[in-house]
C-alpha cells in the first residue's frame, strides 16, 4: 500500500472538489484531488450551464476565470412561456444590473484541471476511495483503489465532494446523518444540438403537455430540455419526436419554429431534492451534490456546490493557518440556512413550470404564481434576485 500525506484530501474531481483545490492551493495549503473517472470522462460530461453573478466572480477570483469572461455567454434577462404568449423578465433591471453568465459545467472542470495540472498539484483520476477513517480523531485517512493498486492518504481533513453517490455522504454516522428527500413525478431529457441558438437568452416553458428549456452553450450549440416522464427511456424519444416536441412546447402566437441540428449528446436526469445534515462530522466536510440535490429548474445546482466550497475553504484556511476554527464550527449551519434557501427557489420554479397530470387545481394555481412571477413587478424582482446571485445574497 504506496502512503501519502496531506493537509486536506479532496474527493472528487467535480466543480466542488475541483475549486476548493484551487482555492486552497492559492492560500498554500496542500492538498490531494481523487477521482474515481478519467480525465476524458469528467471533462465530457455535460450538466449545468448558468452561472450566478457572484458565482462567476468567484471563479474569476480563483483565477480560473479567464475563458468564462472570454466566452461565457452574458445575459441581462430570461424569457418564460406559457398559454402561447412569452413574456420577458429583465434580471438586472430587477437586480441591481447583476447578469448570469451561460457557459458548460463542463468548460469549468477543463479550466479548473487545467490550471491545477499546470501548477504541478496532486490530482489523481482513476482513484476510487474507498474508505474514510479516523474521521472523529486528529489523524483522519482515505483509502483508494488506483491503476497501481491500493493508496492511503493520511491528512488532518477530509473534505467530501463527491456527489450524492459519493462514499462521503455514506461515512455519516446514523445518529448525525439525516436526509431530507422529494422525488418529483417527471425527469428532464436534455439534448446537446448542433443549432444556432433560436433565442438570445433562455425560455423556460410551461405547456399542457410538459416543461420545456430552451437554453445553449455557445453561437453554435443549443442545450435544450423536455418535462418527461420518470419512466421515459432515451429510446422512445427519436430525434423527430424529440423536435417536433421542443416546437410544439415551445410555440407562441408569434413564432413557431425553432433551429435545429445534429443532436450530439442526450441525457435523461430524475428530477430529486435531497439535503442532508449535517454537512460536516469531525474532520469530514461535506461540500456540493455530496451534501444536497437540487431540480435543475432553478439552475442552482453548480452555483450551489460552488458557494459550500467559498465558505470551506475560508474555513479550514483560518484554521489551518491561524489555528481558528470559529468558521469550521458554524460550517454546516451557515451553508445548510443558504441550501433550504436555494432548495425553496428550486422548488418554487420547478412546481410553477412543471403542469400536474392528476391534479386541476395544482395547475389552477402554478398558473397564478406563474402570471404573478411575469406581472407582478415585486415578485419579478425576487425572482430576477434569486436567479441570479441566491448564493450571494
Ligand atoms: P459532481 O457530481 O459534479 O462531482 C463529484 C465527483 O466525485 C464526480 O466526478 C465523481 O466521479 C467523483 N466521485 C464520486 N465518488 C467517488 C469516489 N468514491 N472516489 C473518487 N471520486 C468519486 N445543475 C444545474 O444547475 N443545471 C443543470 O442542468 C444540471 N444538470 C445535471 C444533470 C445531471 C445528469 C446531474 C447528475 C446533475 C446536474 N446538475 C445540474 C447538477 C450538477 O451540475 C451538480 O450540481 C454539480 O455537478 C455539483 O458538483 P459537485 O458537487 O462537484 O458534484
Ligand atoms: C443549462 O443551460 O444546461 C440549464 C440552464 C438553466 C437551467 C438548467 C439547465 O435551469
Amino acid at each position: 500500500m504506496k502512503e501519502l500525506r496531506t493537509q486536506v484530501a479532496i474527493v472528487g474531481a467535480g466543480p466542488a472538489g475541483l475549486l476548493l483545490g484551487q482555492l486552497l492551493q492559492r492560500s498554500g495549503v496542500d492538498n490531494v484531488v481523487l477521482e474515481r473517472r478519467s480525465r476524458e470522462y469528467v471533462e465530457q460530461r455535460v450538466r449545468a450551464g448558468v452561472i450566478e453573478f457572484g458565482i462567476a466572480n468567484l471563479i474569476d477570483d480563483a483565477g480560473a476565470g479567464e475563458r468564462l469572461r472570454r466566452e461565457g455567454l452574458v445575459h441581462h434577462g430570461v424569457e418564460f412561456r406559457f398559454e402561447r404568449n412569452a413574456y420577458r423578465v429583465p434580471l438586472s433591471d430587477l437586480a441591481d444590473g447583476k447578469s448570469i453568465t451561460v457557459y458548460g459545467q463542463q468548460e469549468v472542470v477543463k479550466d479548473l484541471i487545467a490550471l491545477r495540472l499546470q501548477a504541478g498539484a496532486s490530482l489523481l483520476f482513476d482513484h476510487e476511495v474507498t474508505a474514510l477513517d479516523g474521521l472523529t480523531t486528529d489523524e483522519p485517512s482515505i483509502e483508494a483503489e488506483g491503476v497501481d493498486g491500493k493508496i492511503r492518504i493520511s491528512c488532518e481533513y477530509v473534505a467530501g465532494c463527491d456527489g450524492s453517490f459519493g462514499v462521503a455522504n455514506r461515512s455519516l454516522p446514523t445518529g448525525i446523518l439525516r436526509k431530507y428527500e422529494r422525488t418529483y413525478p417527471f425527469s428532464w431529457l436534455g439534448i446537446l444540438a448542433e443549432a444556432p441558438p433560436t433565442s438570445e437568452e433562455l425560455i423556460y416553458c410551461r405547456h399542457e403537455n410538459g416543461f420545456a428549456l430552451y437554453s445553449m452553450r455557445s453561437p453554435t450549440l443549443s442545450r435544450l430540455y423536455l418535462g418527461v416522464r420518470p419512466s421515459d427511456t432515451l429510446g422512445a424519444w427519436s430525434d423527430d419526436r424529440i423536435w417536433d416536441e421542443l416546437n410544439a412546447r415551445l410555440a407562441t402566437v408569434e413564432t413557431s419554429e425553432i433551429h435545429q441540428g445534429r443532436i450530439v449528446e442526450r441525457s435523461i436526469t430524475a428530477m430529486r431534492s435531497v439535503v442532508v445534515t449535517a454537512m460536516r462530522h469531525g474532520r469530514l466536510f461535506l461540500a456540493g451534490d455530496a451534501a444536497h440535490i437540487v431540480p435543475p429548474t432553478g439552475a442552482k445546482g453548480m452555483n450551489l456546490a460552488l458557494a459550500d466550497v467559498r465558505v470551506l475553504a475560508e474555513a479550514l484556511v483560518a484554521r489551518l493557518h491561524d489555528n481558528d476554527d470559529t468558521l469550521m464550527a458554524t460550517y454546516s449551519a451557515t451553508c445548510l440556512e443558504r441550501v433550504w434557501r436555494a432548495e425553496e427557489f428550486s422548488n418554487y420554479m420547478t412546481q410553477m413550470l412543471h403542469p400536474n397530470d392528476e391534479d386541476d387545481f395544482e395547475n389552477g394555481v402554478q398558473l397564478a404564481r406563474l402570471r404573478q412571477a411575469v406581472h407582478s413587478r415585486e415578485a419579478s424582482t425576487v425572482l430576477a434576485r434569486n436567479y441570479v446571485d441566491l448564493n450571494s445574497l
